[in-house]
């Protein structure tokens, strides 16, 4: 896992140069963000339960989905579902508070697609379904970390889609 500091860090080391410029600014712009960033980290983990379940409430009840023949019935892959939810709200989270998705690629992104296509479950409806997550903490952590938490949880739905 990498983040905004180790990304910034690790190129100068290896030209044996200060931090300057741009990556400078970049690392400025970071630690100005950074309370922001720990006080929607905290926001979120308090309430992580009810986001999963409010977004799966706008997005993916009472469709098809959750009936005989749908990939969210039985109750197995109902869990399923609101694990794997789980997982990409916690992850979004931890990248966003590096500022950096490579922890995404990593331990998120790597296969799912495949695993996926696979077992059958639909990306277009997981796509809805983060898509409504964007709404849901956009809420309630405000717009500006919202915007953060956008960034990274649009890169799940890019490395899905
Ligand atoms: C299954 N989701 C899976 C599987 C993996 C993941 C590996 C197959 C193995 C299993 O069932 O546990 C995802 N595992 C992860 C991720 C990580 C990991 C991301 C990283 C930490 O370790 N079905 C729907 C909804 C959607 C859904 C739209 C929820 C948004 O219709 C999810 N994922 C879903 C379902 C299964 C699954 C239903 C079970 C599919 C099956 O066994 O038939």
């Amino acid at each position: 896992m990498q983040d905004t500091i180790t990304a910034a860090i690790n190129p100068a080391d290896d030209k044996g140069s200060y931090l300057e410029g741009e990556d400078l600014k970049k690392l400025e712009e970071y630690f100005q963000s950074g309370a922001l960033r720990v006080k929607a980290a905290k926001q979120i983990g308090a309430s992580f339960s009810s986001i999963i379940s409010e977004t799966v409430a706008k997005s993916l009840l009472y469709g098809d989905i959750t009936c005989p023949g749908g990939n969210m019935y039985p109750t197995r892959r109902y869990a399923a579902c609101l694990r794997d939810l789980g997982y990409f709200l916690r992850y979004a989270t931890y990248a966003m508070l590096t500022a950096d998705s490579s922890i995404l690629d990593e331990r998120v992104l790597n296969g799912l697609r495949d695993t996926y296509l696979s077992l059958g479950v639909p990306i277009e409806p997981t796509v809805g379904a983060i898509t409504a997550m964007k709404e849901v903490v956009g809420q309630r952590v405000g717009t500006d970390a919202g915007r953060e938490m956008n960034i990274y949880l649009d890169y799940i739905i890019s490395g899905l889609s």
